[in-house]
């Protein structure tokens, strides 16, 4: 297959203003007719007309009418004989497809006897034939027919016109989409569904039908699904004016699944790990995912189905501003000022553990990437998640009213219409013509050009006699593949100056007259310095507060400033962060160093320090939680340019008993003060108190494996089988497991027992046996066993990521084996899911990206697992891309 490359985009030849389809639903063999009116765009040389398809059997092609000539030039037909002129054509294409031996879940298929459609990015394609690509925008109507018994249930995107019976027990359902729209956003849904329904009136005083399908028997776990769906609607209206344009609008839960999710026009398709939450099966952490994914594709609506992309290079112009909307609204729902700052870090935590090493690997590229040769492999934390952070940037150079203003100016400009990212700089700046954005517009542009994540290095120096502070910041980015040489980024960096007793120290910079607590500089060069008067003492800088730039900060902190940091700093980001630096600067001390693992890797002082914030009086549970949290494994590695995943695992294996046991009252307070929390409610407080009892239980069973007092294994299993809800007993689960427990079996088999009839939870059960700590080696012949169970199946997305990515991608200590044995299990997983479904195999095959790191002897014996994929001749596009890119 070839690249294709941004710089190449022509506008497309021909229009397609409406499409009538007509489906005839039966899973072994599904008929669609496709009526469209075309016409030629005038805009560009005449041409033949080629449309796109995939996995289709044509049986007809008419043109106004009549039979015509066609050729297919490999999946695409061609028609090179359509009338001259700009007159609209009607172009009719009858094909067939077999949506149950669909298992890539890439257009039409079947998932438990019900049809799902999945179309972004080129799973239209595989429907009907047609011009697939976002900026062709079209009027749909769809008719579905299919036996009503088996399928009562029909579903498109839009309102229903019309229904009825039909001969031989058929049914049928007419929808219309009153808005136009790209062909990734069409969806049809048809099967045995219920909803749980909700009426609500806009604040224009609309009114509006929400309603959440499920299987019957999961209604019940929807009403958290569908009071997220009443926030998101309310949030857009009341933070960016932006209102609901549809009568109605549905979500539909599938369990077979590729994504998290769909935001296809009026008819969300939702995988059931984001919609169905109940107490007692799902965690705190779900219920947040469900708010936040809810919110995500709500959101699209505007962001991103108003105005869509011009092309798929121009992804993140929807996706990093979508995440940093539904990052905003968890935010804003969470309330407290901690909580923002909890889900701050959570977010920051992404970011560093996969999009940073993603960034510096072999599948580096820019938020808007210059070519690809499969779409599907850049759906990728640097589009999403880095994509936000460069829309965060914006925010925070224009404020929060000026981005408002930005947006509406955005809308009006471009409502209707498939864009660029440029577009939404450019309207930004424009609407903020004396902000330092618009002052950088066009080095500012560079976030989404260059790949790579740039380091600021920060040197200070304190003259007291002229009470003056002089910081000097220097910023450099790493050679990423196909880009040498880098231009200096548009970099905010918010700090702000602690006194050595930790009190805030007023900034002022020479030349102003007035002090703040806080300020953002803007480094624009490749160094720049900044000169603070009137310091009277010689003070610690806050530097990066609330992480404002997706960057490396490199600053001489000693371990007395950063103690004094996690003591005291009033901003939340970089107390959590300078316990972090402290822990990675113990970690990597004694990866470092050639002794064996010493037990006590942390000093006196830190340890000191983190009993402190554990037992504040009035921080917040989850915050102390977080800080409490030592770095990842994958966080340490990527400090690293030599990973040695063993002697890193050892290490922290190493941290973490020490925490457990020199803590061991502090562990036991904190389970008895915050291990109650009462009747369920899934709010952030008491989510955080949760969370932290179940670190206190994990690491007091830790703790109580080492000793042989195995009093809290018991306890832990009173715990787990008293459980009024789903995160009390999956963290005393993972206590007992993660532990080793002698509990953890007859645990886990009541676990199963109890939730066997319950999929989600099942996932759950599956991974945490797969994520476990490896005791000799046991974990890799434990996965192996898992995969004869009889819940287990690869071709179900969920089962797969939660048996074989919970291993291979997120064990490292389980996974990198002296004896190879983890690589070749991923390699034969690899080629396995790829006949399969080639996307999910995929991103499996994106778990060896790091692998060129690795000490010896797991970098010989990893290469040669990603060459024995690579050498498989029929490997779909999106493996190929990804082994390729991999071996370089
Ligand atoms: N557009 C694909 C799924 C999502 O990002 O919402
Ligand atoms: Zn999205």
């Amino acid at each position: 297959a070839t690249a294709i490359q941004r710089a190449d985009y022509q506008a497309p030849a021909w229009w397609i203003d409406t499409v009538d389809l007509t489906f005839d639903l039966d899973p072994a063999k599904t008929r669609v007719l496709n009526k469209m009116r075309i016409r030629r765009n005038a805009d560009v040389p005449a041409q033949a007309l080629r449309l796109d398809g995939d996995e289709l059997n044509l049986a007809r092609v008419m043109v106004n009418g009549a039979g015509t000539s066609f050729k297919m030039d490999g999946s695409q037909l061609v028609l090179e004989n359509l009338p001259e002129g700009n007159e609209p054509v009607e172009l009719e294409i009858f094909t067939t497809c077999t949506p149950d031996k669909n298992t890539k879940l890439m257009g039409l298929y079947v998932s438990e006897g019900t049809f799902f459609t999945q179309c972004e990015s080129e799973g239209f394609r595989r429907i009907t034939y047609f011009l697939d690509r976002p900026d062709v925008m079209a009027m749909y109507t769809v008719t579905l027919r299919a036996n009503k018994d088996a399928f009562p249930v029909l579903l498109s995107n839009g309102n229903l016109v019309d229904s009825g019976d039909l001969e031989d027990g058929r049914h049928f359902a007419k929808w219309v989409d009153p808005h136009k729209k790209p062909s990734y956003l069409f969806a049809l849904v048809a099967g045995k569904l219920v909803a749980r329904e909700q009426k609500i009136k806009s604040r224009a005083g609309k009114d509006h039908l929400l309603q959440v399908f499920v299987r019957p028997g999961d209604l019940e776990k929807t009403e958290h699904a569908m009071n997220s769906l009443m926030h998101s609607v309310a949030w857009d209206e009341a933070r960016f004016g932006l209102s609901l344009d549809l009568d109605r609008f549905m979500i539909v839960a599938t369990s077979d699944f590729n994504m998290g999710a769909m935001e296809n026009k009026g008819l969300n398709i939702f995988n059931t790990k984001y919609v169905l939450a109940s107490q007692s099966t799902a965690t705190d952490v779900d219920f947040a995912n469900v708010e936040s994914v809810v919110g995500h594709e709500y959101f699209h609506n505007w962001t991103g189905n108003r105005i869509t992309c011009r092309d798929w290079f121009q992804l993140s112009l929807k996706e990093g501003l979508t995440v940093f909307r539904d990052q905003e609204f968890s935010m804003d729902m969470a309330g407290t000022p901690s909580a923002r700052a909890v889900k701050r870090i959570e977010d920051v935590r992404v970011l560093r553990t996969v999009q940073f090493p993603e960034d510096a690997g072999p599948m580096a590229h820019p938020v808007r990437p210059d070519s690809y040769i499969e779409i599907n492999n850049f759906y990728t934390v640097t589009i999403y998640e880095k994509g936000a952070e460069v829309v965060r940037m914006q925010h925070n150079l224009v404020g929060r009213e000026g981005f408002a203003k930005g947006m509406k100016l955005y809308f009006a400009r471009h409502d209707g219409q498939a864009v660029t990212c440029d577009d939404f700089v450019q309207a930004m700046a424009d609407a903020n013509p004396a902000s330092p954005l618009a002052q950088h517009l066009e080095q500012f542009k560079r976030w989404y050009s260059q790949a790579g994540t740039p380091t600021v290095k920060a040197v200070a120096q304190y003259d007291a006699a002229a009470q003056t502070y002089t910081l000097t910041l220097s910023q450099s980015c790493a050679a990423t593949a196909g880009q040498v040489e880098k231009q200096p980024f548009v970099i905010p960096v918010e700090m702000g100056l602690l006194g050595q007793d930790g009190s805030a120290l007023p900034l002022q910079l020479q030349g102003d007259s007035a002090s703040t607590l806080s300020k953002t500089l803007v480094l624009t060069q490749a160094e720049q310095t900044w000169v603070f008067s009137n310091v009277a003492q010689s003070p610690v800088p806050s530097l990066l507060r609330g992480f404002s730039a997706p960057v490396v900060l490199q600053y001489d902190f000693n371990d007395a400033e950063l103690l004094t940091q996690l003591a005291h700093d009033s901003d939340s980001f970089n107390r959590w962060e300078a316990g972090q630096r402290l822990a990675v600067r113990y970690a990597l001390q004694a990866i470092q160093s050639d002794a064996p693992v010493a037990a006590n890797v942390l000093p006196a002082a830190f340890v000191h320090a983190l009993r402190d914030v554990l037992r504040h009086p009035t921080l917040d549970a989850a915050y102390k939680d977080l800080v409490l949290a030592l770095p990842s494994e994958a966080y340490m590695a990527e400090q690293l340019d030599v990973v040695d995943p063993q002697r890193i695992h050892a290490v922290r294996e190493s941290m973490r008993l020490q925490l457990a046991q020199s803590l061991q009252a502090d562990w036991a307070w904190a389970l008895e003060t915050y291990g109650d929390t009462g009747a369920y409610r899934p709010d952030p407080v008491s989510s955080g108190k949760r969370a932290l009892a179940g670190s206190a239980l994990l690491m007091l069973c830790l703790a109580a494996q080492v000793s042989g007092d195995t009093v809290w294994h018991g306890k832990a299993y009173q715990r787990f089988k008293d459980a009024g809800n789903m995160t009390d007993r999956f963290n005393a689960l993972s206590a007992l497991v993660h532990s080793g427990a002698e509990l953890a079996k007859p645990a886990l088999e009541r676990f199963h027992t109890l939730f066997k009839n319950e999929p989600l939870v099942i996932d759950k059960w599956f991974a945490l046996q797969a994520g476990t700590c490896d005791r000799g080696g046991n974990v890799l012949p434990a996965v192996k066993q898992l995969m004869k169970h009889p819940d287990f199946s690869l071709k179900n997305p969920n089962r797969a990521r939660s048996l074989i990515f919970s291993y291979c991608s997120a064990n490292p200590g389980a996974f990198h084996r002296a004896d190879a044995a983890g690589y070749v299990f991923w390699s034969e997983r690899v080629l396995e899911l790829d006949a399969i479904n080639p996307q999910v195999a995929s991103r499996l095959a994106r778990g060896m990206d790091r692998w060129s790191k690795l000490a010896q002897p797991y970098r010989t014996a990893a290469r040669e697992a990603i060459a024995r994929v690579a050498a498989k001749p029929d490997l779909s596009n999106d493996v190929r891309e990804i082994v390729t890119r991999a071996l370089g």
